[in-house]
């Protein structure tokens, strides 16, 4: 049971499920081209159990029960990804047309169970071609990310609910070229000043594009992570406002305001690509809506040595079973400081919250109930902010299903439906069953 229902939100709010295209598809299926998370997870020691998106939940066959799955459980939106590579396999020339009909019955599908379809055009696939030119390195990425969207919106435009370019785009910059655990997996900072620059770029390129086709409610889909100095010195809580810098208000602060934060740019400023000045007009047009993926908090403590010198340390919360601590106070905070500080009035969503945890299937059942707990306990930190007039619009949970979590492999269950990945048998856990319950109509 959750403490809140559907009843306690107003009538306009949503809620729904997410997932992302390499992390469910099968994507050594239907045609789609090499991408930079094949070539990452073929190269030893990037990938626990070298694992890749080749079968992932096999939902490319699978998804008309995956979409049944959504609509008897209540919800009233789906949050999915387009893969590039499955549409234009190389990147930038021909278009794969048994790809884009997925995705145009993909939509109708979601119209016909009467789900809302949510697109987000780029969650981390990038076709290998175009990393092997540099990828999000190079500038040209932009153009190229325009062009697909154009091929996508061309066809399904007309009728999704929402769309957004880029998934979490700090992870795309910071965590895939400075932290290195993403692909392609680099540790340099020009790398990443470019490419943060250049995904903000293709942000902007990606909205130009959706505006000029009659694409309606666009937006964009930040990560946020709460960042707690370790102590009470002056330099925890430097490293920490640092750290909250170039994860939290990077990329909003290009988005909503038309600038990065000065204080990162201290750091990344010498890294940036010439003239990146000139391009934050195009980076800032105007959104309908902001979507927070919010998952945790991380305890940051000064440590020297090269920018950013710091280092994140053990906190003392419970903690998910990749070390996540479990801090929903977190989230009402993000609502409300996206809301005063950046989007003043613009609908919030919301994208992604969830965790992982593994629990055992037996006699057909699967009782997460840390899950169901965890959810709970963010679904109320949203609650309050809807009481306090922020105006938060939607709730999507991550995920849907069990899925590739990416360098971490198959080992981490984040969905509220369990498969199984011999058979790719799906079972709702107690977490489906809470939210199917508390979002009847
Ligand atoms: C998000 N981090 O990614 C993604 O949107 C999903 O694809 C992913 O499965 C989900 O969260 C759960 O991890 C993140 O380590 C992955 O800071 C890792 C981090 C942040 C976000």
């Amino acid at each position: 049971m959750l403490t809140h229902t559907r009843s306690d939100f107003p009538d306009d709010f949503l809620f729904g499920a997410a997932t992302s295209s390499y992390q469910i598809e099968g994507h050594a299926q239907g045609g789609a081209g090499q991408t930079h998370w094949d070539d990452f997870a073929a190269t030893p020691g990037n990938v626990i159990g070298a694992a890749n998106g080749d079968i992932a939940c096999d939902h490319l066959n699978r998804w008309p029960e995956d979409l049944d799955l959504l609509r008897d459980g209540n919800f009233d939106v789906y949050r999915f990804s387009t893969s590039w590579a499955r549409v234009i396999p190389d990147g930038t020339g021909a278009v794969n047309a048994e790809g884009l009909d997925f995705y145009d019955k993909l939509v109708d599908g979601l119209l016909e169970r009467g789900l809302k379809p949510a697109v987000t055009l780029y969650h981390w696939e990038l076709p290998s071609p175009l990393a092997d030119a540099g990828g999000w390195r190079n500038r040209e990425i932009a153009d190229h990310f325009a062009r697909f969207t154009e091929v996508v919106m061309s066809r399904i435009g007309d009728r999704v609910w929402s769309a957004a370019p880029i998934n979490e785009p700090w992870c795309v910059g910071f965590m895939s070229h400075f932290l290195g655990n993403h692909a392609p997996g680099l540790r340099d900072i020009r790398a990443t000043a470019r490419a943060m620059h250049h995904v903000c770029l293709a942000h902007g390129r990606s909205i130009e594009v959706m505006r000029g086709l009659g694409v309606k409610n666009l937006g964009a889909v930040c990560n946020f992570e709460y960042a707690t100095p370790a102590d009470s010195s002056p330099e925890a809580h430097k490293a920490a406002t640092l750290y909250d810098g170039y994860y939290n208000r990077f990329f909003i602060g290009a988005f909503m305001n038309r600038r990065y934060p000065d204080d990162v740019l201290e750091g990344l400023g010498p890294h940036m690509p010439k003239n990146w000045q000139d391009d934050m007009d195009l980076i800032g047009q105007p959104l309908d809506w902001m979507g927070l993926n919010y998952y945790t908090r991380k305890i940051i403590s000064p440590s020297g040595g090269p920018w950013p010198s710091h280092e994140a340390v053990e906190g003392s919360l419970p903690k998910t079973q990749l070390g996540w601590e479990i801090f929903p106070e977190g989230l009402h905070s993000f609502l409300k400081r996206v809301h005063d500080g950046y989007t003043r009035g613009l609908p919030l969503y919301v994208t992604e919250n969830g965790m992982a945890w593994n629990d055992t299937l037996s006699g057909g059942e699967v009782k997460d109930a840390k899950r169901v707990a965890y959810i709970d306990a963010h679904i109320s930190q949203v609650k309050r902010a809807v009481d306090e007039g922020i105006p938060v619009k939607g709730y999507f949970t991550w995920s849907l299903l069990d899925n590739y979590e990416w360098n971490e492999g198959y080992a981490p269950r984040f969905g509220i439906v369990h498969v199984d990945y011999s058979t790719q048998a799906r079972t709702p856990k107690a977490s489906y069953l809470a939210l199917q319950e508390a979002l009847r109509r």
